[in-house]
């Protein structure tokens, strides 16, 4: 016997988040309930405005088209959804199929977007790998270049990611880095997107000894259809942030590529509830035991959802609460 229930939920988030010069007051999405033979699979499938090609009602009838078949004893096929989607029932089925291991890792890299103070005081509770993102280019360049120096001469045993979005100018990126000493530069793990043109940003990377990391650009190019990894073998790094992306099994499959090319892969939050959230620590524990997730954005939210992000003391709304919009 199976049944599938689709919830939608609305969650409030933390006054002041601003996503590419939006205020983002509520995160809304859906949230999948796979159930057979007793067992149990979530699955939230969150397009992220401003980050998703998809918006909201675009996944909703690929979702109840999808979990019909699947009510009807069909295998999903995740070719040609929505990635959101695509990621939201694999996720699931992973979970019904007990495939999914429990262990999460839950110490992602602490994120600052302003006060150094602030990360500096986060850090000195944190044990084992000194690893924290910083985002970069919200401020000017050479501010960026100071802030980033002081926090690495503050702290011996820290390495920073940063994220600059693509903020930086070819010459921005040159007077950050001209305030970063050489012998600090190793700390930098990567600097996310530094340039707005990726050429820049992989010029940058050579002229500096910066290492750099795709995150955008890797987004937008697994959408086309001769997407190759090798394409783009110049970072150090790339970003997976599967609701951007797709399947577990895409995921995956992008996962081995970069490891076969020495490439780091970092699985990332594409600001999902605590169900999705947890979901990418368990996943990152599995798939890359060695690596910290970017999973940092629970404190972005006013409350959780459902689950408990560990540690973290916002109050939990249950997916009761919120809409049953559809069941088969
Ligand atoms: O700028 O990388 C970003 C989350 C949603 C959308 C964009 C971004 C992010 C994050 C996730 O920064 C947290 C992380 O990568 O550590
Ligand atoms: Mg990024």
């Amino acid at each position: 016997m199976r049944t599938a229930k689709l919830f939608r939920y609305q969650l409030s988030m933390d006054s002041g988040v601003v996503l590419r010069e939006q205020r983002l007051t509520e995160r809304e999405g859906f949230v999948v309930v796979l159930e057979m033979d007793g067992k149990t699979g979530l699955g939230e499938v969150a397009p992220l405005p401003g980050f998703s090609h998809e918006s909201i009602e675009d996944v909703y009838p690929q979702l109840v088209e999808k979990l019909t078949f699947w009510k009807n004893g069909q295998r999903f096929d995740y070719k040609s959804l929505h990635p959101s989607v695509a990621f939201g029932l694999s996720m699931a089925q992973l979970e019904l199929d007990k495939c999914l291991p429990e262990e999460g890792c839950y110490q992602a890299a602490p994120l600052c977007s302003g006060d150094p103070d602030d990360l500096l005081h986060r850090l000195s509770t944190m044990t084992g790998q000194k690893v924290a993102k910083v985002k970069v280019g919200l401020y000017e360049p050479i501010r960026d270049g100071l802030i980033v120096s002081l926090l690495l001469e503050s702290i011996p045993d820290l390495t920073l990611r940063l994220d600059a979005n693509r903020a930086w100018t070819a010459e921005q990126a040159q007077l950050f880095a001209k305030k970063v000493a050489p012998s600090l530069r190793q700390r930098i793990a990567f600097v996310e997107e530094p340039c707005e043109a990726p050429g820049d940003s992989f010029s940058f990377a050579i002229n500096t000894g910066i290492a750099i990391a795709w995150d955008e650009t890797l987004q937008h190019a697994v959408r086309k259809p001769d997407f190759k990894l090798q394409d783009f073998d110049g970072a150090k790094a790339i970003i997976i942030k599967p609701t951007l992306l797709g399947s577990v099994q895409d995921c995956i499959a992008l996962i081995e590529a970069a490891k076969a090319l020495s490439i780091k892969p970092i699985i990332s939050s594409s600001i999902e509830s605590t169900i999705g959230l947890t979901q990418l620590a368990r996943l990152s524990q599995w798939l890359l035991p060695d690596e910290v997730p970017g999973l940092d954005t629970v404190g972005l939210f006013a409350e959780q959802l459902e689950v408990s992000w560990p540690g973290c003391d916002l109050p939990i709304s249950k997916l009761e609460q919120h809409q049953l919009v559809w069941q088969v």
